[in-house]
């Protein structure tokens, strides 16, 4: 079938983008057998740190007395202040109230505990199947952190895949703290040494390979700050050229870079203490053009360098751009960002992650965002009929599933 107007043309593209699945490049979920790790349901969702960093404007307390309540309390007073005494207008607020509504509450009640009630009630195999049948999710990628003690010991245990949690390998304290990671790997009988000798690249590839095939992880990641540059006398950009990219390229995985955060600019804040800075896309250039034998995959969070970021993929087929991350996950600056990587790159770009850190935000990221990218794509498609070019359902199915599915799953076979 054909869609001749722009009316028939919205509902098609709606109904493909929000029914296509999707495979979501970057979250922070755990498949069940990591445990506690895997955060779910209302008092999580109530205490994801977008929303401390809101609650801790307006709550009469500070933050060390925030975090020292237990979770449930924590949940409490921000449902009241950010619920309650104001209405939730921001988008973190907005995506628990999705959340609510996708899966049959009534939020109309405003009762905090009915809808404890609904989520204590779910074991975490059911509300696995829930959450990803609701949200329409084929698979999420989780983000494994080899250094992270807990997590370490599951993997050095193994326990039986889950299709639905594909695993990636995220190398932060290897990169941006390289002394007391280098402590860690001499403890565990890694020969290495503060100087970046060649002994000690040799034991990081070795420790990066090894990594990599434990886990089978789909990519290598790391989170970059604003000033991040390459090339650069920094253990950062030694270990970068010397460990990271020959070992992605032996193994023939993609490196991710999400570059732009400021950690702890308000370390009282904890996990929300994290703010953004504009980076240097040059310094993507360099690598892309220098190594290309790599895969890159890139996201930035300053919407400043948006535009730069997008230029600089055309001119790069190593180079996957992707999501909406973190404060440029917000309906306006989606549907800015979306509408501008369309005209300069086409269809060949990622244009959303959830980066969900509790199951049940897949929902509601996946919702609001496919709603924009289809928006967006419709008016795309109407500006091709303009032009005589009517796309049929299928070429509409089709795109929805590259924007969705295979643009990363085809990335990384290359
Ligand atoms: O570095 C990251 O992967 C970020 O996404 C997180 O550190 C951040 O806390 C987050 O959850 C953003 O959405
Ligand atoms: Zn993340």
């Amino acid at each position: 079938m054909t869609a001749n107007t722009p009316s028939e043309l919205h509902k098609t593209v709606l109904k493909a983008v929000m029914h296509t699945p999707v495979v979501d490049m970057h979250t922070h979920l755990f498949a069940p057998p990591f445990g506690d790790m895997l955060l779910r349901g209302i008092d999580e969702l109530l205490t994801y740190h977008y929303l401390i960093a809101e609650v801790m404007r307006v709550a009469p307390i500070d933050s060390g007395d925030f975090y020292a309540m237990p979770k449930r309390a924590q949940a409490g007073l921000i449902w009241r202040e950010l619920f309650i005494e104001r209405s939730p207008v921001s988008e973190a607020c907005r995506g628990i109230l999705t959340v609510l509504t996708r899966l049959g509450l009534d939020t109309a009640s405003r009762n905090l505990d009915e809808f404890r009630g609904f989520f204590d009630a779910l074991d975490v195999g059911d509300h696995v199947d829930l959450a990803f049948r609701t949200a329409g999710l084929k698979a999420a990628v989780m983000t494994n952190d080899p250094f992270d003690d807990v997590e370490r010991e599951v993997w050095l245990r193994g326990f039986d895949p889950d299709d639905r949690f594909l695993p990636a390998l995220r190398i932060d304290p290897l990169l941006n703290d390289w002394p007391r990671t280098c402590e860690k790997l001499a403890a565990w009988g890694y020969k290495v040494d503060t100087t970046l000798n060649h002994t000690t690249l040799a034991a990081v590839r070795k420790f990066l390979a090894e990594w990599l095939g434990r886990t089978k992880a789909l990519y290598m990641a790391v989170s970059l700050p604003p000033n991040f540059a390459f090339p650069e006398e920094s253990p950062r950009a030694e270990i970068m050229e010397d460990c990271v990219l020959p070992v992605a390229r032996e193994s023939g995985v993609p490196f991710a870079m999400m570059i732009g955060v400021k950690r702890g600019v308000n370390p009282a804040l904890r996990l929300a203490s994290d703010g953004v800075g504009l980076a240097d896309v040059d310094s993507v250039v360099r690598l892309c053009g220098s190594f290309p034998k790599n895969k890159f995959m890139v996201t930035m969070l300053a919407r400043e360098n948006q535009h730069e970021l997008a230029v600089a993929t055309r001119k790069f087929s190593n180079l996957l751009l992707f999501g909406c991350w973190w404060f440029l996950n917000n309906p306006s600056l989606i549907d800015e960002i979306t509408r501008m990587r369309f005209e300069l790159l086409g269809l060949s770009f990622v244009p959303q992650h959830s980066d969900a850190r509790i199951l049940d935000q897949v929902i509601y990221k996946w919702d609001h965002s496919r709603r924009i990218i289809a928006d967006v794509l419709a008016d795309k498609y109407a500006g091709l009929l303009d032009a005589d070019w009517a796309v049929n359902e299928h070429e509409i199915q089709r795109d929805a599933q590259r924007l969705l599915e295979t643009n990363f799953r085809d990335f990384l076979s290359r």
